[in-house]
């Protein structure tokens, strides 16, 4: 009996964002890699953190597929992008592959809408959430390193900075949680 609960075409992008998930995660290694070999500690710390983060995105990927019938492929890797060239580009790197990654799962939300396969529409929710947070996350890295000087930001103001994000939580905090007393 074919158990399966998923068409061959959302397994197969669903696969694919496990695999592109994997890269996301290989590339804030090299990112942290990067930025502990420049000195800055607690970026290293936020940026493995985060890439942690994004193999987990991948196991929920692999786990949703397996859970629905169907079976994902684990894919080779391309190289992790080369260093950036400073804080600046490395953050907006971050920002950049977060918007892009957010473009991937809408894409997949829209294929599950087409299908209709509320099922996956329903557990791709959890990502449009999470990209929201993503995104945030990656702005407020941003608009830190602007307020602490960007590129010309002194040792002093370096150091604060890099100290804020190894204690940085992981999470962001969302609009749907404000309130008038916490705005
Ligand atoms: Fe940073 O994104 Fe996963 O989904």
């Amino acid at each position: 009996m074919n158990t399966k609960r998923l068409s061959s075409t959302l397994e197969e992008a669903l696969s694919k964002q496990m695999n592109v998930e994997l890269y996301q995660s290989h590339t804030y290694l090299a990112y942290g890699i990067w930025a502990s070999d420049n000195g800055y500690a607690g970026i290293s710390n936020f940026l493995f953190r985060h890439s942690q983060e994004e193999r987990e995105h991948a196991i929920k990927f692999m786990q949703y597929i397996l859970n629905r019938g169907g079976k994902p492929t684990v894919t080779a890797l391309a190289s992790a992008p080369g260093d950036p060239q400073n804080l600046t580009d490395c953050f907006n790197k971050v920002f950049q592959h977060e918007v892009e990654n957010t473009e991937k799962i809408y894409r997949l939300v829209e294929l599950a809408f087409d299908e209709k396969d509320w099922a996956t529409w329903n557990f791709l929710q959890w990502f449009v959430k999470e990209q929201i947070e993503e995104e945030t996350l990656a702005m407020d890295l941003i608009d830190k390193l602007k307020i602490a000087g960007g590129d010309k930001a002194s040792d002093e103001s370096l150091f604060t900075l890099d100290k804020t994000l190894g204690e940085t939580p992981d999470d962001a905090d969302l609009a749907r949680d404000a309130t008038s007393e916490n705005p």
